[in-house]
């Protein structure tokens, strides 16, 4: 089923795509640049009728994962450090507050919201999400700014939450019509370098992709692939340059699509 209820896109921006991954707690401005233009010139943010389409979710990139590491907190891996969880949420906020504030710049109705204060996980890893103040906030016109985060872990003391599990989680219970990930690379590429254009399995493509069971926050691209698979509803990974492709309704990169029965 493609057509949600209420006509909403998903979008995440890859932490890698919007930071640079290689030196700790900087942001890749052009690429911030590029993707906000984007979005802002998106028909997903309806300035007429006030109605937020659109929710953007991002990832850690240099800001989270560095910090998450330095304390050996994964999303299987938890900690019990009061500091250490601050630090890491404090670097996501302030990833979140240059996001936000760039999409403010470019004329987007976007405000944060931070997992932390909402978002726990059972001690079967599945996550309660609630969806009350991202709801609210799409009626009244904003359009939600969510990130990886860490979050209460049953018995683990709080671990990870990464921005692919967000982007799933909020599918399912938000029925949302369209779901993508902006990732560094155009697509899921095949063995030879080249984007693969769907993906309903992933025997398939395991070969191509290597092993996904890393404690990785992500997972790699593999554990992305597994991640979408499992969702109930279609999903796009594309590259930064098919942002505003995407958001218009275009196909770019690959589908993956594990069927509705999963
Ligand atoms: O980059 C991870 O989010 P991701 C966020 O979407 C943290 O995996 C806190 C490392």
């Amino acid at each position: 089923d493609t057509s949600g209820s209420d006509n909403l896109t998903i979008l995440k921006l890859g932490g890698s795509v919007i930071t640079d991954k290689e030196t700790p707690e900087t942001v890749d401005n052009d690429a911030l640049a590029a993707a906000v233009e984007a979005i802002a010139e998106s028909a997903a943010i309806n300035h007429e009728s006030n109605e937020a389409n659109l929710l953007i979710v991002h990832g850690g990139g240099s800001f989270g994962h560095v910090h998450a590491s330095e304390h050996g907190v994964s999303t299987t891996e938890g900690t019990h450090d009061p500091a250490a969880v601050t630090a890491i949420h404090s670097a996501m906020k302030r990833l979140n507050g240059v996001v936000v504030d760039r999409l403010h710049a470019a004329g987007v109705a976007a405000v944060p919201v931070h997992p932390l204060s909402a978002v726990a996980r059972d001690d079967d890893a599945a996550v309660s999400l609630p969806t009350a103040a991202v709801g609210g906030l799409r009626a009244e016109g904003f359009v939600p700014v969510l990130h990886g985060d860490v979050i209460a872990h049953a018995g683990e003391g709080v671990t990870v939450l990464s921005g692919d599990e967000l982007v799933t989680g909020l599918a399912e219970r938000l029925d949302a019509a369209r779901v993508g990930l902006c990732s560094t690379v155009p697509g899921v590429l095949d063995s030879e370098g080249d984007v693969i254009d769907s993906i309903t399995d992933f025997e398939s493509v395991a070969a191509a992709l290597g092993d996904s069971d890393s404690t990785d926050v992500s997972g790699g691209m593999a554990g992305k692939v597994e991640e979408l698979l499992a969702l109930a509803r279609p999903a796009r990974i594309f590259g930064p340059d098919a942002v505003g492709a995407f958001l218009a309704g275009d196909a770019p990169g690959t589908l993956i699509d594990g069927g509705s029965a999963d």
